[in-house]
């Protein structure tokens, strides 16, 4: 499938350094297009296919792409997304531009236009041989588009060598992969946990690796461990935010399969709560399996911190992500930024030296790469997450430390959010931030200010927001509150204290801090009762 499709990319004239936009399902002539794709020396950039139009759009012309892969429909959790038709409309604001392959996903035809390419069919004309081009370990491998503090996206660029050997380390070591085994990542291959961990790190590795295209729970809760006893799965990776929903289902649906295959448990996206990780350590793997809790982000290509490797019966201290892999050198700040040396302390996560997996770059943009992971901290890798260390020097990942808030272990920058409501005619400005959620980590909560001589108003303008937000970004990207406020808390500067909001959704009036800054004080006082109105109970 690789070779064949390499060769209809390569007659079809895409050449080395070309960036193809990859828009599909987690499904394997997904995974050939991006062998593909690296087999010719093309970058790809896949965009998880939850994206909307428009935000695929954005995406596509950042890289700018001439050429995108996609699938007819997708299917996921029993409902079916039209594929194709995102990526026509898409393409409409994407020029550049001039051809669409598209995989039969489904057996429903869907309308093909002169730019479009009907891939297995012209697939079936191509060799099965196909010869690789020749790469510098430079060279790039891919981009990866994710969330940062500002309203654009970052492609973040992973090079050929150094990438794939540390996706490979860091499967074989964290999960004590051996030969045989067969690996169950549940990440989409549209986030990079589905890039490193689905695809290159266990196919380096010449293991088999599944791919997962529904739900935890399509069409029942048991979908998960149905799945462990079928395909004999060895290492489960999934997220906490599933764990957690799970966890609420009940044992039975556990206890109904046989999973006695399992050896390894892997957590990934957010922090694991003590007490998902014990079910998933008791009931999931019944005991005996290591759960590991691994840290790491799209920036660092691979794991960094997590329990492994280490001794085999070395200690695991539930909910924290441990100890750092080889090569990563970790290192806490204090707000003046001066290394903390001592444990029992908590500071700005950054690391101390480059590793293999590391990005190199935003496309299009070195001088944000530098300022966002070079500058804060001049000589250390900046993650933006903030950690404490145990006194036995064990660490413990505690949350980010900008505005990134972290649904169901994706990224989202509250400013994204921001720009699309701002966009519309009634509003005036906004202000999202995370606040948390049993389920999710953490959920969106939109403080809105209307325009003085608006009509439009309450349930009505929430649900334009919210249609606003599906449409430009993506479903997950959705508030789940939206409270009308007079105006922001904002400093004398005109900054808005995004701080302040937090601590009113936490319901933590007297942790509020210095106020003294505050403009307007009788704003928050305003705030916190129209909260009230809005959410009553705690939420
Ligand atoms: C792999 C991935 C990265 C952000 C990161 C953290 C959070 C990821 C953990 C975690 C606590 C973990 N890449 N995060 N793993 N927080 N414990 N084990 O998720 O680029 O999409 O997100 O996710 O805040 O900075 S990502």
């Amino acid at each position: 499938m690789t070779c064949r499709l390499g060769n209809l990319l390569r007659r079809r004239g895409v050449k080395k350094g070309d960036c193809v936009t990859i828009y599909m399902p987690p499904c394997p002539l997904a995974v050939a297009a991006m062998m593909a794709c690296a087999r010719i020396g093309a970058p790809h950039n896949v965009v998880f296919a939850g994206f909307s139009a428009e935000a695929l759009a954005e995406r596509i012309r950042d890289a700018q792409s001439s050429t995108v892969i996609t699938a007819n429909q997708g299917v996921r959790g029993g409902k079916v997304t039209e594929l194709k038709k995102t990526v026509d409309a898409a393409v409409q604001s994407c020029p550049a531009v001039d051809q669409v392959f598209v995989a039969m996903r489904t057996e429903n035809p869907v309308a093909m236009t002169a730019r479009d390419v009907a891939m297995e069919e012209e697939m079936l004309k191509e060799d099965c041989v196909c010869e690789p081009a020749a790469m510098d370990s430079e060279d790039v491998l891919f981009l990866l588009y994710t969330s940062g503090s500002t309203g654009t996206p970052k492609g973040l660029v992973h090079t050929q060598a150094g990438y794939l050997l540390y996706a490979a380390l860091t499967h074989k070591y964290v999960f004590s992969y051996r030969d045989g085994d067969v690996f169950g990542c549940v990440a989409d291959i549209g986030w990079i946990t589905g890039h490193s961990y689905s695809v290159y790190g266990p196919l380096a590795n010449g293991g088999t690796t599944v791919l997962f295209e529904s739900t935890p729970v399509y069409p029942d809760p048991g979908r998960y461990w149905e799945m462990v006893q079928r395909l004999k799965i060895n290492q489960f990776y999934g997220a906490p935010t599933a764990i957690r929903l799970l966890l609420k289902y009940g044992d039975q649906w556990v206890h109904k399969y046989d999973r006695s295959s399992l050896r390894t448990l892997g957590s990934v996206g957010e922090p694991i709560n003590t007490e998902a990780w014990e079910w998933y350590h008791r009931v999931v793997g019944e005991g005996r399996c290591p759960v590991v809790d691994t840290w790491w982000q799209t920036e660092t290509g691979g794991i960094c911190i997590a329990p492994k490797p280490s001794e085999p019966d070395a200690e695991i201290v539930p909910g924290m992500a441990m100890r750092p892999f080889f090569g990563i050198k970790p290192v806490l700040m204090d707000p003046e930024g001066k290394v903390l040396t001592s444990n029992d302390t908590s500071g700005a996560l950054c690391i101390a030296q480059p590793w293999p997996g590391m990005a190199r770059t935003i496309h299009n943009d070195h001088a944000r790469f530098i300022e966002t992971y070079c500058q804060p901290h001049p000589g250390y890798f900046f993650t933006g997450d903030g950690a404490y260390r145990s006194e036995e020097g064990y660490y413990q990942i505690t949350g980010r430390l900008d505005d990134v808030i972290n649904v169901s272990g994706h990224r989202i920058g509250t400013a994204e959010i921001e720009d699309v409501v701002n966009q519309s005619s009634s509003v005036a400005e906004s202000a999202v931030i995370g606040y948390s959620h049993d389920i999710k980590g953490q959920g969106i909560y939109a403080f809105v200010v209307l325009k003085k001589d608006d009509e439009v108003q309450g349930e009505d303008l929430c649900q334009q927001l919210r249609n606003m937000v599906s449409k430009k970004i993506a479903k997950y990207a959705c508030p789940d509150f939206i409270q009308i406020v007079q105006r922001l808390p904002k400093t004398r500067s005109g900054k808005i204290m995004r701080r302040v909001l937090r601590k009113v959704v936490e319901r933590d009036v007297d942790g509020m801090g210095d106020l003294s800054t505050l403009e307007d004080p009788t704003a928050v006082e305003e705030i916190i009762r129209g909260h009230l109105e809005l959410c009553g109970k705690p939420l």
